[in-house]
């Protein structure tokens, strides 16, 4: 039931990833591919398990990079509940493997269930400073620093005091590595503002895909808008041109060093809520079922292409 996705704890969703993994082995596979500052398990699921000679394209989905931002982990498991406990999605895994970590800052996400509701960044202790935490989007080695960044360990947009400074950001870049050039599509759920964006983050200019970029990007905004007219109209742009310059970033980084042509940062809605980050509960399951329409375009179209 969809109870199941209103977590208050990061460790919920470790369970729920393990229950399925443990209920449906013949088509998941459960990877703890990293430790947090703080030691919690970092689990990302995949499958069904493949023949690793002939790797299928993969569509790689993140959520929860910033802690407060709380609507963007259950958009990541009820993609990866319609996938697995929906028997009738089993086409959508038969030509492309999936890879999906609902939480990838799993400390901070917990300390805005117990102390700070706004917090953003990750926990990790900093040299020469008593704040604490490193923005895990600004963290990645791609033009690290280069615009929208800080280098005040106090800051919310700390890039680290060094690019890979943190254990979250590292584990996913292995990844990537460790599964080389199998990422097609890169996702980051982030909220809010109904922004589809594609690279470049750092800079105000445009890759030279933005053909591509541009034209999935509008046909996925049709499908969320259409799902269920919940005001979700997206703006499809550029990082840096439809929203701002930010260097360091991971849909930067997938795409310039991690291979997967096809990235975006998915700034998911704040629907008629009134303050940020705080969406009605009442409104989270349609906006994760919105954004399921657009996952659906997105698959078919990679389906197609690769
Ligand atoms: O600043 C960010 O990391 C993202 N916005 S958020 O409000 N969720 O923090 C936007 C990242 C998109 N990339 C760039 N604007 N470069
Ligand atoms: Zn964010």
């Amino acid at each position: 039931t969809f109870r199941s996705f209103m977590f208050h704890h990061e460790v919920s969703m470790n369970a729920y990833l393990r229950r399925l993994a443990g209920q449906y082995p013949e088509i998941t596979k459960l990877e703890h591919f990293g430790t947090s500052f703080e030691g919690r398990d970092m689990l990302l699921i995949s499958g069904p398990s493949s023949n690793p000679d002939v790797p299928k394209p993969t569509i790689f989905i993140d959520a929860g990079i910033h802690a407060r931002e709380w609507i963007a982990p259950p958009a990541a498991l009820y993609i990866i509940h319609q996938l697995v406990e929906n028997p009738a999605n089993a086409a959508l895994y038969q030509n492309v493997d999936w890879a999906i970590i609902p939480c990838l800052n799993p400390d901070g996400y917990q300390y805005t269930q117990d102390e700070e509701r706004w917090w953003r960044k990750t926990r990790s202790v900093l040299p020469n400073s008593d704040c604490r935490g490193t923005d895990g989007n600004r963290n990645f080695d791609y033009y690290w620093m280069h615009a929208g960044a800080s280098s005040t360990p106090c800051a919310e947009t700390y890039a680290g005091p060094q690019a890979f400074s943190e254990p979250e950001t590292v584990a996913l870049k292995d990844w990537f590595f460790t599964n080389n050039g199998t990422v097609k599509l890169y996702l980051t759920f982030h909220s809010f503002g109904n922004l589809l964006l594609y690279p470049w983050g750092y800079d105000r200019i445009v890759p030279d895909d933005v053909g591509d970029l541009k034209y999935l990007g509008d046909l996925v905004a049709e499908a969320i808008y259409n799902a269920n007219k919940l005001n979700s109209v997206y703006m499809v742009d550029t990082s840096a041109l439809g929203l701002y310059e930010a260097a360091g970033t991971s849909a930067d980084w997938a795409k310039a060093v991690g291979g997967s042509a096809l990235s975006y940062t998915i700034e998911l809605p704040l629907g008629s809520a009134r303050y940020a980050f705080l969406n009605l509960a009442s409104e989270i399951l349609p906006i994760v079922q919105e954004t399921w329409a657009g996952i659906e375009v997105f698959h078919s179209f990679i389906e197609e292409r690769f």
